[in-house]
């Protein structure tokens, strides 16, 4: 059977890639993009508007387009969790519950859901955190990818439902905005590189994170999701690695390019959050169960961010 793919919260930073990316292998009509509002450049594959919390609606779509496999991307992340805690619990608990279920009843094979780094939390090992350690997160968000992890091994063990996950890093790239994020300001470091060369960061010159630029990302997501299931052998979540860095370290990167960018810094409550995760993390498992292996280096990413965001903005001054 040809697989029918539908994205959940497609127009967010990682959606509106992944569907790119997807529809360019399975083909554009055998991707349904879906999210509670439409994408910011409507592209020419379907579009469904929903809200992964209604699972009446949610079935409807599935059925309606004969989905096979969901990836769910659709939550409230780190800092904005933080503002409206029960709301976000809601959504991601009762959209990751909504969507197991349709793998228990087989009316899909596959689930892909994203977990974090924020499982983690300040008991944690913070140098090359081990797969399997203590987590504890304070945080929300960081206690609902915790409790997600349980639920997806949970639907593996009990009804066999093939989830698969990865624990992302902060995810950096030029081609769609952040969406709340306590990593959010290694994105928006470049933009402002580029415009005012000043950036005002809110996380102190020091606080190393686990991050990733999106290319690695999105072909770590299609390696776990086309790779054989007997090897896929961690159904919470794997840990993911890209590259480690600090607010002082980016900006001492782009400044090779811009020599009179200027980094200031004025942390805020997202420095609390960022205090309690890891600063790199040890993804042995994922290498060798399924062959991971990123190709991105800081510098590499930097090139590259530089390069397209600068065409992207002249071509916008341009229109
Ligand atoms: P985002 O905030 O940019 O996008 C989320 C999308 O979900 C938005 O377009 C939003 O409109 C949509 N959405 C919200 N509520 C919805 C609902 N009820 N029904 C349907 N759609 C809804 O987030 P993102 O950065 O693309 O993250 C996607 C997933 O990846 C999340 O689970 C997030 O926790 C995880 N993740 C992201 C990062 C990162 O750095 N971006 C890192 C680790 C994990
Ligand atoms: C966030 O900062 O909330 C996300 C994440 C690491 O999960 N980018």
């Amino acid at each position: 059977m040809k697989d029918k793919i539908l994205v959940i919260g497609s127009s967010g930073q990682i959606g509106t890639e992944l569907v790119e990316t997807l529809r360019s292998q399975y083909g554009v009509s055998n991707v349904v993009a879906s999210d509670l509002k439409a994408p910011e450049t409507p592209g020419d594959g379907p579009f469904e508007a929903l809200d992964v919390t209604d699972n009446q609606r949610l079935l409807a779509v599935v059925k309606k387009h004969g989905v096979t496999q969901v990836y769910l991307l659709a939550a409230l992340l780190s800092a904005t969790a933080e503002k409206n805690p029960l709301f976000a619990w809601n959504l991601n608990m009762a959209g990751l519950l909504n969507v197991l279920e349709l793998g228990r009843e087989k009316l899909i094979s596959r689930i892909y859901w994203p977990s974090s780094i924020a499982v983690f939390g300040p008991n944690t090992p913070s140098d090359l955190t081990p797969q399997f350690t203590i987590m504890e997160p304070s945080t929300v968000y960081g206690i609902s990818k915790q409790a997600g992890e349980r639920w997806c091994e949970y639907y593996f063990q009990k009804y066999g439902v093939d989830v698969r996950s990865l624990r992302y890093p902060g995810l950096v790239g030029w081609k769609s905005a952040p969406g709340g994020g306590t990593t959010d300001y290694a994105v928006h470091i470049f933009h402002e590189a580029l415009k005012s060369k000043t950036y005002e960061c809110f996380l102190s010159a020091d606080t190393a994170l686990p991050m990733m630029y999106m290319p690695d990302a999105l072909r770590a997501t299609l390696e776990l999701m086309q790779a054989d299931p007997a090897k896929v052998k961690i159904r919470s979540s794997y840990n993911l690695a890209g590259i480690s860095f600090s607010p002082k370290e980016i900006a001492a990167e782009i400044k090779k390019h811009i020599p009179d960018f200027m980094m200031t810094y004025k942390p805020d409550y997202r420095q609390q959050i960022a205090d309690t995760w890891p600063h790199s993390i040890d993804d042995s498992h994922s290498r060798q169960d399924w062959g991971w292996n990123p190709a991105y280096s800081l510098d590499k990413m930097t090139r590259e961010m530089l390069t397209n965001l600068d065409k992207v903005m002249k071509n916008s001054c341009n229109l």
